[in-house]
């Protein structure tokens, strides 16, 4: 059932995740209802062309798989790891524990806290074992610094990413510019 709502919402956004391409990038979050916020790091990354895939792997509810899927992310070609979750937010340092991989933690906005509760758990970790923080729900960032991080030994991404930047400024300076007329 979860994964025909995972891959419904994916095919909704016009997702290519869960391709046959081997995924570079994990995207993985604590419960289906993170989804909503964690399938915009999905389209970030589809839309620059990195494979990636999207998975329930929670902390607390599956320690087991989290423990597995930690572990045999690097051999298994997984080069960066996105990961979301809401309330006491475990899975992104817990997974960065038991992986040399870049890991980044997406705090999800999930309780009657605000997202503070998600944030100040995925941010406050132990000196040796780092987590990449992004803003309260702010999965779109993650997917853009997974592509920044692949992009240094990527010359083509890189130049993506560039292109992005500046299609950002564009947009920007002609919203300002509509707004003086
Ligand atoms: C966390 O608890 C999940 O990441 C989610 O953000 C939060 C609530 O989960 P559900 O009760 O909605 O499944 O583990």
């Amino acid at each position: 059932v979860l994964e025909a709502r995972l891959n419904s919402m994916l095919k909704e956004e016009g997702s290519e995740n869960q391709s046959e391409v081997a995924p570079r990038v994990g995207i993985i979050m604590g419960s289906d209802s993170d989804l909503p916020v964690m399938k915009d790091a999905a389209r970030i990354l589809d839309m620059f062309g990195v494979s990636n895939e999207v998975q329930i792997v929670s902390a607390h509810r599956t320690p087991e798989l989290m423990f597995s899927y930690a572990s045999s992310a690097r051999a298994r070609g997984i080069q960066v790891i996105i990961a979301g979750a809401g309330g006491a937010a475990h899975l992104p340092g817990m997974v960065a524990a038991l992986t040399p991989l870049p890991v980044i933690g997406v705090p999800v906005r999930a309780s009657t806290l605000d997202g503070i509760d998600s944030l100040l758990s995925i941010v406050q970790m132990p000196r040796g074992v780092p987590v990449a923080t992004v803003a309260v729900n702010n999965a779109t960032n993650a997917g853009l610094l997974a592509v920044r991080m692949l992009g240094v030994g990527d010359a083509d991404l890189l130049a993506r990413m560039s292109q992005y930047q500046e299609d950002t400024r564009d947009d920007v300076l002609k919203k300002a510019e509509k707004l003086q007329k």
